[in-house]
């Protein structure tokens, strides 16, 4: 122990964090989450989102995707639960009871149409459960004051550098893009992973993690978005949101290796990230 800000993940540190199932456990026991994003022609994010969470534990999944999609999830994700919105391309409202949801993971392949803003903003009025935000839920609140002033505290943003830069503005260099990251949660309190090669979490204390897993195989579309869903997962499950983060970055990137090994890393594309994740969870544990 020391009293730096900067720690790295270590296999030992994610070991401690796993819990093993008990044998008289049931669905229940492991949370129940919604996915809420696609949009017209970007259906697969918030599939692979799905099928990452699943695969990352969790006990049960409803998806809420526009009319659109409702053919493309029960059949890509069958054992998903789904919800489509009267609107057939873009996503206008959230359910209006989200109490029996332990995480709401919202944005991949969302689009940024204004219904779905307003829908975004009503739902920072309410009381939510834990947020995942990634993605264009990310770029509808770096681009709409109203949301930022709601934050819900403690939320997960997963922003890739870009994404980064549109919340907080350009850095100068890496320092400054951590001082910009302090800063950023500890204003909204919220925990940000900063994508990368060197994935960074940053705490509402103003601590940072550095990830130690990982490699060029994954700059391959949607392996963000697979991200996303293995961050909803265990965030249900209930892992703490600092938990969630330091388990779903560190095995995510396991399993990119894992897949590296595999397929190659020019080869490899964003659904083997879950098809490794049970390696993952197996050489973490
Ligand atoms: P978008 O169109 O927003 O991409 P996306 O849908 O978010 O893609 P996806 O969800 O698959 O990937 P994500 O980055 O979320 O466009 C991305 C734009 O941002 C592009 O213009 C791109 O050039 C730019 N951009 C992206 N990363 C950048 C960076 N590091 N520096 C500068 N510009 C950047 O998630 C990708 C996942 O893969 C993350 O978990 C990440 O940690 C991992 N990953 C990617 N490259 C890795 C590497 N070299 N080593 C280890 N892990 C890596
Ligand atoms: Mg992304």
């Amino acid at each position: 122990q020391t009293d730096s800000p900067y720690h790295l993940l270590v296999p030992q540190h994610i070991k401690s964090l796993l819990r093993p199932r008990q044998k008289f456990s049931h669905k229940g026991t492991f949370g129940h989450a919604l996915l809420v994003g696609g949009s017209y022609g970007k259906m697969g994010a918030i599939t692979m989102s799905g099928h990452a969470a699943l695969r990352a534990g969790l006990g049960l999944l409803t998806v809420q995707v526009p009319h659109i999609g409702y053919t493309i999830l029960q059949t890509a994700l069958p054992e998903a639960m789904v919800l489509t919105d009267d609107h057939a391309h873009h996503l206008t409202r959230f359910p209006e009871d989200l109490t029996k949801y332990q995480c709401v993971g919202i944005g991949p392949g969302l689009g940024q149409a204004e219904a779905s803003q307003l829908a975004l903003e009503r739902l920072f009025q309410q009381v939510t459960p834990p947020l995942v935000l990634d993605a264009d839920a990310l770029n509808l609140v770096a681009t709409d004051r109203l949301l930022r002033q709601h934050l819900p505290p403690h939320s997960i943003l997963t922003p890739h550098p870009k994404e980064f830069e549109r919340l907080t503005g350009p850095a100068t260099d890496d320092f400054h893009r951590l001082q910009l990251l302090k800063e950023f949660c500890a204003q909204y309190q919220c925990y940000v992973v900063l994508k990368g090669a060197h994935t960074c979490i940053g705490t509402p204390a103003g601590e940072f993690y550095f990830n130690t897993t990982g490699n060029p195989g994954m700059a391959t579309g949607g392996t963000g978005d697979v991200l996303t869903g293995i961050l909803t997962g265990l965030r249900a499950q209930g892992y703490s949101a600092l938990e969630a983060c330091q388990l779903g970055v560190y095995l995510h990137g396991l399993a990119g290796n894992l897949a590296a090994q595999a397929e190659g890393q020019i080869s490899l594309i964003a659904s083997d990230l879950y098809k490794y994740l049970g390696a993952a969870f197996r050489k973490a544990s």
